[in-house]
């Protein structure tokens, strides 16, 4: 059987639609079973495998898939930011730092010797460190920003897009730490003729990127 480079992209979540639609855009045509596991295009040496958002950089890290999509804020989460290809521009969103509305807040040193949960502990650690700050780091994998409320926490660290959740939670965001959107990640030692089908869907990634502007 001929070489073929497989890519593992968000099984269901923010970043599927606009991973297939890419792909769709570069005029690679597969049959979408959101039931499947992985599927073969019809025209073109590539294979999709679709998976957790969370469980991508390292399959591409180990080589279980070649190339990947996936959101910076989990890639730069998980230590692997040298994967990356470029930057893709879709699924946009900030890792920010939030505390209830009627807290006084003045700068990043209130938060010194608090309660902060997020489920980023080592995008937090790096931005705290750098600022100065010392905070008890509360690691947890969902439903972050009802922390406050239920006092496991008196600062949040969570992702953000238009900020309504924070809203509806009665919180208020303080700071940014870490600003994300998708991104095309390789494995560092793929075979030549896998790196020539890299090379050939970058040309056309590229192409649609063009298109778009
Ligand atoms: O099941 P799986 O593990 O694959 O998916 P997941 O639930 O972990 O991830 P998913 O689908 O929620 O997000 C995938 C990626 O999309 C993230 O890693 C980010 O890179 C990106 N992204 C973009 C977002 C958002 N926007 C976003 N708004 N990820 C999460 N959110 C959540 C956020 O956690 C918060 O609960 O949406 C809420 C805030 O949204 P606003 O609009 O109210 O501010
Ligand atoms: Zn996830």
């Amino acid at each position: 059987m001929s070489c073929m480079l497989r890519l593992a992209i968000q099984k269901s979540g923010r970043l599927s639609e606009d991973s297939l639609n890419l792909i769709r855009e570069c005029g690679i045509s597969f049959v979408n079973s959101s039931l499947k596991l992985k599927t073969e295009s019809t025209n073109f040496p590539l294979e999709i495998l679709y998976l957790r958002d969370d469980d991508i950089p390292g399959y591409v890290a180990d080589g279980v898939a070649d190339i990947g999509i996936v959101g910076e804020n989990v890639l730069v989460e998980e230590g692997k930011q040298s994967l990356t290809v470029e930057k893709l521009g879709f699924s946009r969103c900030r890792l920010s730092l939030a505390v209830p509305k009627t807290m006084e807040y003045d700068s990043i040193q209130d938060l010194n010797g608090k309660n902060i949960a997020t489920s980023y502990p080592n995008l937090l650690q790096a931005y705290l460190q750098e600022q100065g700050v010392q905070a008890n780091i509360h690691t947890i994998s969902g439903s972050v920003e009802i922390a406050p409320s239920i006092g496991l926490a008196e600062a949040i660290c969570d992702i953000v897009s238009s900020g309504s959740t924070l809203i509806s939670n009665g919180l208020k965001e303080v700071e940014r730490v870490f600003k994300s959107e998708a991104a095309l990640i390789a494995n560092e030692d793929l075979s030549e003729e896998k790196r020539e089908i890299l090379d050939k869907l970058l040309f056309r990634v590229h192409a649609v990127q063009r298109a778009r502007k």
